[in-house]
């Protein structure tokens, strides 16, 4: 413990300095007047003191946290907080500026970008002509075709909707009919009275077994013919069941060939007593060298056949174009394109129609035995190349 004095004019006085510099936990010890004398005496007028014993641990603690509340009263009122506050409001407004600086950067790039694409886009003056021009493309006609369609009729000042798409369509029609293959021959016997042999070639799946029953269909119940069935699908399961299937619906044989030894000898089982010969062939990839050599083979044993490309007509049409070049090493062929209804890019066919020489026979509509084949027609396909539905 120790002892402090106080000195002052009141008792009041004395205890209010003691209990601000001491605490309330000091102890009052003696309140004392205290009259001057001597010299002191006419200096000093008389005053009251008071002593007081105090724990200076307390003392020191209240004073840091005094000084600790003092210190946070200071910086809490200070001029120093707000400034803080301001530098961080001026921080956050510099930034928000930045950002909207680089929004707008954004936003200009982002322009121009489109622009750029836009006018890579617009290739032809004519708004109509740009519009048909991508109505083609959506639909998968290849840019060269197109630009062979639409060359010449990209003038400006020629508005007159309905001449322009008269003269597409004409033009489409033109490059479609060119390419179609006229119907199977009805007349189909030759000379020795012999079966004509009608093959059927194709990746898998593409609907070659449909459409062989599609087509017999037609030509046993519309035009009274005969026709018998040759498969040498004899790697897919259930492959040969289909076709029997078929012909037991039609009235028909069927023939199974394991080898291209075997063709010759079918071929003469059925020759005679049908007018033609549906030859149902496996799927093959046309990337597989072996099995285009089989189909080969496979033809070689017959004479004089009629060959039948089967293509999906959902294939894209560097696919198609590769499936043509292959078979086209080995056989001459027309073309069946197959799954019209299943595609949106019937472009493929128009492309095909102008870039190769191949006919092109029918096309397929749908799962529908017998109904869902056609023979091909220009017509209609240009009519779905500008905007309307097959019918
Ligand atoms: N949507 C649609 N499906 C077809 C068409 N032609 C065939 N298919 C279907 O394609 C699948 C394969 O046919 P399939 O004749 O067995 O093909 P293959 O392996 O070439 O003999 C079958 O489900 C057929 O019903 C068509 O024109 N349109
Ligand atoms: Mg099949």
């Amino acid at each position: 413990m120790k002892i402090k004095k106080y000195q002052g004019e009141t008792e009041e006085q004395v205890i209010e300095m003691a209990k601000e510099e001491l605490g309330n936990d000091a102890i009052v010890l003696s309140i004392k007047k205290i009259t001057p004398t001597g010299i002191f005496s006419i200096i000093k007028k008389p005053y009251i003191e008071l002593t007081a014993s105090y724990d200076e641990n307390k003392v020191k603690i209240e004073e840091k946290s005094k000084n600790f509340f003092v210190d946070m009263k200071t910086k809490m009122s200070s001029n120093n907080l707000e400034d803080k506050l301001k530098e961080k409001e001026n921080t956050i407004e510099k930034l928000e500026k930045r950002i909207s600086e680089l929004e707008g950067y954004l936003e200009k790039a982002m322009k121009s970008l489109s622009l750029e694409k836009d006018s890579n886009k617009i290739k032809y003056k004519n708004q109509l002509v740009q519009f048909i021009y991508e109505m083609l493309i959506s639909k998968g006609v290849h840019t060269s075709v197109c630009d062979d369609i639409l060359e010449g009729i990209d003038k400006e000042e020629n508005q007159n909707i309905d001449l322009i798409v008269k003269v597409v369509y004409n033009k489409i029609v033109k490059i479609l009919e060119n390419s179609a293959c006229k119907e199977l021959a009805v007349e189909s016997k030759n000379n020795s009275n012999e079966a004509k042999c009608v093959v059927f070639l194709g990746t898998t799946g593409v609907g070659k077994t449909t459409t062989i029953a599609k087509l017999s269909s037609d030509i046993i119940i519309n035009n009274g013919k005969k026709v018998g069935f040759i498969t040498s699908d004899t790697y897919r399961i259930a492959a040969v069941d289909q076709l029997k299937t078929y012909a037991e619906i039609l009235g028909s044989q069927v023939e199974v060939v394991y080898s291209a030894e075997d063709v010759k000898e079918k071929i003469d089982k059925l020759k005679l007593i049908n007018d033609y010969i549906f030859f149902d062939t496996a799927g093959r990839s046309h990337k597989n060298q072996k099995n285009m050599n089989e189909i080969k083979e496979l033809l070689k044993e017959i004479d004089n056949p009629e060959v039948y490309l089967v293509i999906s007509s959902t294939n894209n049409f560097e696919d198609v174009e590769n499936i043509i070049n292959t078979y086209s090493k080995f056989s001459e062929f027309n073309i069946i394109f197959t799954k019209i209804d299943e595609t949106d890019t019937v472009g493929t066919i128009l492309n095909i129609a102008y870039k190769t020489n191949n006919k092109i026979a029918y096309v397929t509509v749908g799962q529908n035995v017998p109904s869902d084949i056609e023979r091909f027609s220009g017509e209609k396909i240009a009519k779905v190349l500008l905007g309307s539905m097959y019918k």
